[in-house]
């Protein structure tokens, strides 16, 4: 036994940012070294996504986590005693092969996201490394600070359904550095919050900690996200631009898109339409999951009329090597999300990222809307030189967290981003 062998495998029930059961792990070694990790979980969840694995029954509301402690504490536990924590990729392909299915539904995509982010921990300390240096010795990189693509005003899922459109975010694409990126994302979540003051709308928090003004029309939030840049004092389109999440899978009704508070049924080529016509208008310069996870017909015609923006997949990828690899084989959009849950291990959401590199296809370093404490993904998009990353609006802990990592690994002196991890490649 060496000293980085695993001697205990443990997991409890522990509850995330809505309130909702998710799973931690913690992995204590031979010599006593300890560390854990927690499970974040998605509410607009795509089709292809690892699956979580949930009590169901009375309580909790079915959504208790106990079978997939128990798989942490039982099997896993067994089969990972005494095996080296160094070794990251034997271990994450010792769980998957365990599991033996491909959206890990056996032991759950919960309970091994767990344990493979706390292995990833423990092996961290262990060996004396800040994180995010463990991680870019992984991944082969160098790290930096990532653009941050910021939730300001929500709809969809994370805010029962006030708006069509899931999130309107900002990308504060001129900033100089890290820390001026987040003052001024800062500023116009600010700025947003007293628009909306000032006209009598809610300033209640959705689920992602950005606004939820109920806007009829997408137009409308549009429209707000601009007078916000303006009134932080940044020109929209050069200091600061949106990015749009559109989570058209979740708008999905028979054969059309229904945009029900707008009250309008779109086909593929209406919704292509439309976003052409919002991409003139305003200083857009992201879309993610502009049509549908199934929609794969009509996401070239997407690609050919808004080729100079970024075209993100996240349902449509899903965080699935495979699926990025056949989006790049079809020319479709030109940058995937990356959800470290949606894909089930460190290892895997690693070879997703580099099979979306290799593809020149950008990446987005992205946490979901039931989040926890855990700081891990900030330390995760530096050290893979991710170069953006979308935690949610600079509201609640669990979203600050990351930030306040991103602050501390500024401060440690990694380089900044800029807008250069943008797709269409920025120069
Ligand atoms: C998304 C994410 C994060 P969820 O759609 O990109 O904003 O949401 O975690 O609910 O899938
Ligand atoms: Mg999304």
């Amino acid at each position: 036994m060496s000293q980085t062998s695993i001697a205990r495998v443990h997991a409890r029930q522990v509850f995330d940012s809505r309130g909702r059961p998710t799973v931690e792990a913690e992995i204590t070694l031979a010599n006593g070294v300890s560390a854990r990790a927690q499970a974040p979980s998605g509410a607009s969840t795509g089709k292809a996504e690892a699956h979580e694995l949930r009590d169901g029954g009375a309580a909790w509301g079915g959504k208790g986590v106990a079978k997939a402690v128990a798989n942490i504490k039982g099997e896993i536990a067994a089969l990972l005693a005494g095996f080296d924590v160094v070794d990251q990729p034997g271990l994450d392909s010792r769980l998957r092969a365990a599991d033996g299915t491909d959206n890990l539904s056996r032991l759950g995509g919960n309970a091994i996201l767990a344990v493979s982010l706390a292995a990833l921990r423990t092996s961290t300390v262990a060996l004396n490394l800040p994180l995010h240096e463990r991680i870019a010795a992984l991944a082969g990189t160098t790290p930096s600070l990532p653009m941050p693509m910021v939730n300001i005003l929500s709809g969809g899922l994370h805010a029962r359904r006030g708006m069509d459109v899931q999130d309107f975010l900002m990308i504060p694409l001129g900033a100089r550095s890290y820390s001026e990126a987040f003052e001024w994302v800062w500023r116009v979540r600010a700025s947003a919050a007293d628009l909306c003051a000032a006209r009598d709308i809610t300033t209640l928090l959705a689920d992602e900690g950005g606004l939820a003004p109920g806007f009829e029309t997408s137009e409308q939030a549009l429209d707000l996200m601009v007078a916000a840049f303006q009134a932080a004092g940044l020109q929209p389109g050069r200091d600061a631009a949106i990015a749009l999440d559109i989570a058209a899978s979740s708008l999905v009704d028979g054969e059309a898109y229904n945009f029900v508070r707008s009250g309008k049924r779109l086909s593929s080529a209406d919704l292509i339409d439309t976003l052409t016509r919002w991409t003139s208008a305003y200083p857009i310069v992201s879309i993610e999951d502009g049509l549908g996870e199934d929609d794969w017909a009509s996401w070239p015609a997407l690609t050919e009329k808004l080729a100079h923006i970024q075209l993100v997949g996240d349902d449509l990828f899903a965080t699935q090597p495979a699926r990025i690899e056949r989006g790049v084989a079809a020319g479709i959009a030109n940058a995937a999300l990356i959800k470290v849950n949606q894909n089930g291990t460190f290892s895997g959401a690693l070879e997703a990222v580099r099979t979306a590199r290799d593809g020149g296809y950008a990446t987005i370093i992205s946490a979901r809307s039931g989040e926890t404490e855990d700081d891990f993904l900030a330390d995760f998009a530096a050290g893979i030189d991710g170069g953006q990353i979308k935690i949610g609006s600079v509201r609640n802990s669990e979203r600050l967290a990351k930030y306040n990592q991103l602050l501390r690994l500024e401060e440690a002196g990694l380089r900044w981003s800029g807008a250069r991890g943008l797709a269409p490649l920025r120069a």
